[in-house]
């Protein structure tokens, strides 16, 4: 068996992947790509996946990509513990709607609020703001009386969540009017395996890297 995965540790969608790695304590081989230096434009790459996206995981020469997708391939097929993705259909419907609503909605919003001021240095737009702020009510909304994102188990919806919600923490957005999820931001924290190590320090080069450049376009 060969299971490799092309990631870059500060990428949001490669660390929600590598928590549930540690979950399930799988360790791939690790392929970097250094996305800031092209490498995900490379012919070879592009063969793998001509979205140039990462994460990507090849199971014995099979790629796929979109980290939500690979967490649903290895949650299938790489752990016995069936509360992470559950086969019974109505409980998996709610796992997959957090996931959707994560990529569709609260992703989206995130990043067309912060990715300009990120990437380009640009003001923050208070409309994009509302929208933001409108999703982690939701959130906050679906956490009300449950433990984790889809209920009272921890799923792969926890670790696609994460990433996103500890990113717009890292990059300013304050989370103390949602009381739901900043109590479940620590419970990530304590109980996903390596969190610190995984999704922290991760987090911490990123923001550290982004605001060097920020100090760079002021001076
Ligand atoms: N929805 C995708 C997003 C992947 C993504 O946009 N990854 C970024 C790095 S964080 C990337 O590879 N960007 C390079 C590109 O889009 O060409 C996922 O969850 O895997």
């Amino acid at each position: 068996m060969s299971l490799e995965l092309y990631y870059l540790g500060p990428s949001p969608p490669c660390r929600a992947v590598m928590l549930l790695l540690k979950a399930i304590d799988l360790s791939p081989e690790m392929k970097p790509v250094n996305v800031m230096e092209g490498e995900h434009l490379s012919e070879e790459f592009l063969q793998l996946n001509p979205q140039h996206t990462i994460p990507v995981l090849v199971d014995d020469g099979f790629p796929i990509a979109e980290s939500r997708s690979i967490m649903m391939y290895l949650a299938d097929n790489y752990t016995e513990n069936e509360s992470l993705y559950p086969k019974d259909p109505k409980q998996r419907a709610i796992v997959n709607q957090r996931l959707f609503f994560d990529i569709g909605t609260l992703f989206t919003r995130f990043a067309e609020c912060y990715h300009p001021v990120i990437w380009k240095g640009e003001g923050i737009n208070e409309n994009l703001v509302v929208k933001v702020e409108e999703a982690f009510s939701i959130l906050n909304t679906f956490l009300e009386g449950h433990d984790w994102v889809a209920g009272d188990e921890m799923t792969i919806a926890d670790f696609s969540i994460v990433v996103t919600v500890s990113t717009a923490e890292g990059v300013g957005f304050d989370l103390s009017p949602y009381s739901n999820v900043v109590d479940w931001l620590q419970r990530c924290k304590d109980n996903m395996v390596d969190y610190e190590e995984v999704n922290q320090a991760n987090l911490d080069h990123f923001v550290e890297h982004w605001k060097g450049k920020l100090g760079e376009q002021g001076e």
